[in-house]
């Protein structure tokens, strides 16, 4: 049995678990349970505060986790990360007052800074050379400029609202961040083969989030010059058509290529171009 824990409630929960899910690990969760075990695989499931998941990794009351990198780099315990997720997305940044003249991190040389993240906050400021007053508090760090408590931030941002909202501008990024899957040090073996089993099927999962399958007609005389389009396809099934003349093309493509692939597909007569999600993909 290995057990993981995830966010009890928070911005990283709901990816956590569905992740879990898409593993095909199916549990029943409750928003009232601690704990909860799965019905199909070996896994234990512990709901915690995100700020307590790598103490309780480090020290094996679970044996892995899922957590904000920005959590785990300010706690010192980044030897824990196994995996990044590639969810929970954001930045640590520093804002300042929008009416701030602000020319480089060097204008905060001396300055009161607020944030919860004191640790990465003064690892930056000690590589740019910038020596400030770090004021930790605990939450709603973006009003302290407003209230007199500090003359800059550094706090987490994603959109970017929260920041325009409190009437402050974005100067700095000090550290990009996501959710990974992180575990203790010392799994016994079977533990380890747990994990392995559910690492597979994690990059199973990950790999078809970002692929998509893809079918499209086109003449016979045009497929050398689209499966020459198709990156990444090493080799395309060519299928013939019941139209005399024509094949049909099958392909595993990458999201983050797929409109302009699209375009040039088009321009070089492919047609009747279909795209499907692929739920799993096993190399
Ligand atoms: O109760 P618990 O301690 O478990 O949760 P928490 O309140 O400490 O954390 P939570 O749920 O807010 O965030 C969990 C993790 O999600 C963080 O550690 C980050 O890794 C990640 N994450 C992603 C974010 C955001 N996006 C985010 N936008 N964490 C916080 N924010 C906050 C930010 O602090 C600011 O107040 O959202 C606001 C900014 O958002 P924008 O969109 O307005 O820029
Ligand atoms: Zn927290």
């Amino acid at each position: 049995m290995l057990r993981i824990a995830v966010q009890k409630s928070g911005r990283l929960s709901d990816d956590s678990l569905a992740l879990i899910r898409e593993c095909g690990i199916s549990f029943i969760s409750s928003s009232l349970k601690l704990k909860t075990e799965s019905t199909n695989f070996p896994l234990e499931i512990l709901f915690l505060r995100d700020d307590d998941i790598p103490g309780y990794v480090a020290d094996g009351v679970a044996d892995i986790g899922i957590v904000g990198q920005n959590v785990l780099v300010e706690e010192g315990k980044q030897d824990l990360s196994v995996e990044e997720l590639g969810f929970s997305k954001c930045r640590l940044s520093l804002a300042v007052p929008k009416s701030a003249e602000y020319n480089s991190v060097k204008d905060l040389e001396g300055k009161n800074i607020a944030t919860s993240y004191p640790n990465l906050l003064q690892t930056y400021l000690q590589e740019q050379g910038v020596t400030a007053h770090i004021h930790t508090i605990s939450g709603s760090v973006e009003i302290a400029p407003s209230i007199g408590l500090a003359d800059a931030i550094c706090d987490i941002v994603s959109s970017g609202s929260t920041l325009i909202s409190n009437g402050l501008k974005e100067v700095e990024r000090v550290f990009k961040s996501q959710a990974v899957l992180i575990a203790n040090q010392n799994l016994s073996e079977e533990k380890k083969a747990i994990l392995e089993k559910l690492l597979f099927r994690i990059h199973a999962v990950q790999r078809a989030q970002r692929a998509k399958y893809i079918l499209l007609n086109a003449p016979n005389e045009k497929v050398d010059e689209i499966i020459s389009l198709l990156p990444g396809a090493k080799s395309p099934s060519v299928l013939p058509l019941a139209q005399e003349g024509w094949s049909s093309i099958h392909s595993v493509v990458n999201e983050d290529d797929f409109w302009e692939m699209i375009e040039r597909l088009r321009d070089a007569g492919a047609q009747g171009i279909l795209v499907v999600p692929i739920e799993k993909m096993i190399l």
